[in-house]
C-alpha cells in the first residue's frame, strides 16, 4: 500500500482538498510555524484566526478518520518553517509520496519545490477559473481587463444568466452602487461568535507571543468553524446583502461594516466556498429577497474581481510584489501603524483596521490606498502594510489589489488609470470631512484638506507616464485650465510632502 503525506496550510481549511486522499493510507501534515507567523508583522487577530481555525479543522479531520500530524506553535517539538515540519513528518511517517495544493504565494511555492523530497503540487481546486484557462484568455491579448474576464466567468458558470446573456440586460450594474449613506440609515451588524475553549487557548499564546504587534487582539468574534462561518454568511444573505449593493461605495463615521459581507477570511482560509456562496445570493434574487443590483455586485466581486486578482497574480510570477511603475521613494508615514493623524478619514480607517483587522473596500482603496498613492509612497512598504493588517490578507489576493488596482505600480496590467482622488470623493461618499480638523472645501490653505493639493500634485508629477491617458484627460485639461492657481498647488503639496508623518 502506497503511503502519502498530504500537506495542508493554514489557508487551506476545505475538506475536498483531501478527496484525492484515503484516510485508511495517507497522513495529513499540519504545522503552526514560526516562519509564517512572522513573515510580516500579522495583525494578533489574523494569528488567532489562523490557529484556532487550523486547531479546529485538525479535530473535525480526526472525528472523521484522519491521521493528522499536528504540531501546535508552543509544543515542545514546535517547527520553525513548513519544510521544517513535512521534513520531520517524512522523518515519522516514512511515506512513499507528499502532495500538497499550490501555496497562494510564491514564496511557499518556491520553497515547496526547493524541498529535499518530491512534492507532487495539485492545483488548487477552490477557484473556479483555472491557470490554463486564464493563460488562453490573456493569449495575444494587449489588456487583461476584469470587466472581460467577468463576462466569461458568467457565462461559465451560468450565474445570473438568460442564455448567452446578462439577467436584466446588463452584464455590470455599478452604476447603481454608488450611494452615501445618511448616518439615520439602519444598519445590520455581522453576526459574531464567542471564542470557544480552543480559541481561547489560541488567543492566550497569541498574547503572550504577537501581543506587541500593531492590532487589538480582543474581543475576537471572528468565526472559526465551517458551521459558524456559514452561519455569518445566511445572516449577511437576510440582513445585509439586500442594500449590499446600493451602499457598496459609502462610508461613515464609527460604522465599520456597513452592509458588507465581512466573509474574506473565510472564503480565503476555505471555510466558505466561493460558487457556493453566489449560488445562494442568485437565490436570494430569484426568491425576491435582494434586488439585482446588490445580488450582481456581490457575485461580480467573487466570479470577477476576486478570480481575477488570483490569475493576475500567478500570470505575472514572482516579480509582482516588486513592481514600481511610477517609482514611488517615500516611506509609509507613521500613523499607518497608529491611527494618529488629523486627517479623520484616514484615523478612522486606521483605527478600525487596528481594533477589527479589517477595512471595507473603498477605505482600503480610496483613503488608505489613496493617500499612499498621492504621498509618493513605495509600493512595495504599502504591499507589507496590507499583507499585514488585514485578517484576510494572503499574498495572492492582497498584492494585486495593493500593487496592481490601488497603487498603480504594475503599469496598468491590472487598472486602465490609478484610482486617486481628491477630498471631494471622499467628501461625497462619507460624512468624514465633516468630523476633520482640515477643510475638504479648500484647496491651498494651511488647513485645506491634504488630499486636494496632493491629488494635483501627483497628476502634475506624473503626466509623461499618464498625460495620454485617455481616462485621465479631462483631469489634465482641468489641471491646465488652473494655471494661475497652480504654483500655490506644487507649493502646498510640497510642503505637505515634507512634513508627512506630522499630518
Ligand atoms: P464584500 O464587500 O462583502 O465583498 C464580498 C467578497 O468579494 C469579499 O469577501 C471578497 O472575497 C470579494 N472581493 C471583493 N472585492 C475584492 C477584490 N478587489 N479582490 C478580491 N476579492 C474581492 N481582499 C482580500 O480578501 N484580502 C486582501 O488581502 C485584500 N487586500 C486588499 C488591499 C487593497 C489595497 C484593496 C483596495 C483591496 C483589498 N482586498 C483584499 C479586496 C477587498 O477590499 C476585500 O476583499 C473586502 O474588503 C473584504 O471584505 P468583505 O468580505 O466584507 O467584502
Ligand atoms: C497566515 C498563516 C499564519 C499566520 N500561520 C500559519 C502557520 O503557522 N501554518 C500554516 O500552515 N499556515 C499559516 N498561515 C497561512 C500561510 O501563511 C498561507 O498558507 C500562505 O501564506 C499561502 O497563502
Ligand atoms: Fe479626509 Fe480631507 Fe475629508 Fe479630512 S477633509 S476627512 S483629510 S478627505
Amino acid at each position: 500500500m502506497t503511503r502519502g503525506l498530504h500537506l495542508i496550510l493554514g489557508d487551506q481549511l476545505t475538506p475536498s482538498l483531501l478527496d484525492e486522499c484515503d484516510p485508511d493510507r495517507d497522513v495529513v501534515v499540519m504545522a503552526e510555524v514560526r516562519a509564517e507567523a512572522t513573515y510580516v508583522s500579522h495583525h494578533p487577530k489574523k494569528i488567532a484566526f489562523c490557529f484556532s481555525a487550523m486547531r479546529h479543522f485538525a479535530e473535525e479531520l480526526r472525528d472523521d478518520g484522519w491521521t493528522v500530524d499536528y504540531t501546535k506553535y508552543d509544543d515542545s517539538d514546535a517547527k520553525t518553517s513548513i519544510s521544517e515540519a513535512l521534513e520531520a513528518a517524512v522523518k515519522e511517517h516514512d511515506p512513499d509520496e507528499i502532495h500538497a495544493v499550490e501555496p497562494g504565494e510564491h514564496r511557499l511555492v518556491k520553497e515547496l519545490s526547493d524541498f529535499k523530497h518530491e512534492v507532487t503540487m495539485r492545483q488548487d481546486p477552490r477557484f473556479i477559473s483555472t491557470a490554463e484557462a486564464f493563460e488562453e484568455w490573456a493569449d495575444g491579448r494587449k489588456e487583461l481587463r476584469m470587466e472581460w474576464f467577468y463576462r466569461d466567468m458568467r457565462k461559465q458558470t451560468g450565474l445570473l444568466m438568460e442564455g448567452d446573456d446578462p439577467l436584466g440586460g446588463k452584464w455590470n450594474l455599478d452604476g447603481e452602487n454608488r450611494e452615501a449613506a445618511g448616518s439615520d440609515i439602519k444598519l445590520p451588524e455581522p453576526k459574531t461568535f464567542e471564542p470557544d475553549e480552543i480559541t481561547e487557548e489560541v488567543l492566550d499564546l497569541v498574547e503572550k507571543e504577537f501581543g506587541d504587534n500593531f492590532g487589538t487582539l480582543r474581543p475576537f468574534k471572528f468565526a472559526i468553524t465551517r458551521k459558524d462561518a456559514e452561519a455569518a454568511f445566511d445572516h449577511f444573505i437576510e440582513k445585509a446583502l439586500p442594500d449590499f449593493g446600493t451602499y457598496q461605495d459609502a462610508m461613515l463615521t464609527g460604522e465599520r461594516f456597513l452592509f458588507h459581507s465581512v466573509i474574506s477570511p473565510y472564503l480565503n482560509a476555505g471555510l466558505l466556498d466561493p460558487l457556493d456562496v453566489c449560488r445562494r445570493a442568485e437565490q436570494a434574487y430569484h426568491d425576491g429577497d435582494a434586488p439585482l443590483n446588490s445580488v450582481e455586485g456581490f457575485i461580480r466581486q467573487i466570479i470577477g474581481w476576486r478570480e481575477y486578482v488570483r490569475r493576475i497574480y500567478f500570470h505575472d510570477g514572482p516579480g509582482y510584489t516588486e513592481r514600481n511603475g511610477l517609482k514611488a521613494k517615500r516611506s509609509l508615514p507613521k500613523y499607518y501603524w497608529t491611527g494618529e493623524t488629523d486627517m479623520r478619514c484616514m484615523s478612522e480607517a486606521i483605527t478600525q483596521t487596528r481594533d477589527e483587522a479589517y477595512a471595507h473596500h473603498i477605505q482600503r482603496l480610496m483613503i488608505t490606498g489613496n493617500f499612499a498613492l498621492l504621498a509618493g509612497v513605495d509600493p512595495a512598504e504599502v504591499h507589507e502594510w496590507y499583507l499585514a493588517v488585514y485578517i484576510d490578507a494572503y499574498e495572492w489576493v492582497e498584492a494585486p489589489n495593493t500593487i496592481g488596482m490601488s497603487q498603480y505600480a504594475d503599469g496598468g496590467l491590472m487598472g486602465s488609470k490609478p484610482y486617486v482622488s481628491g477630498g471631494n470623493y471622499i467628501n461625497k461618499m462619507s460624512d468624514y470631512c465633516k468630523n476633520c480638523s482640515y477643510k475638504v472645501s479648500k484647496k491651498t490653505e494651511e488647513d485645506a484638506c491634504p488630499f486636494n493639493a496632493l491629488y494635483w500634485h501627483f497628476l502634475d508629477q506624473h503626466r509623461k507616464k499618464l498625460g495620454d491617458n485617455t481616462r485621465l484627460g479631462n483631469m489634465y485639461r482641468t489641471w491646465d485650465r488652473m494655471a494661475d492657481k497652480q504654483e500655490a498647488y506644487l507649493k502646498r503639496a510640497n510642503d505637505l510632502l515634507e512634513r508627512i508623518d506630522d499630518l
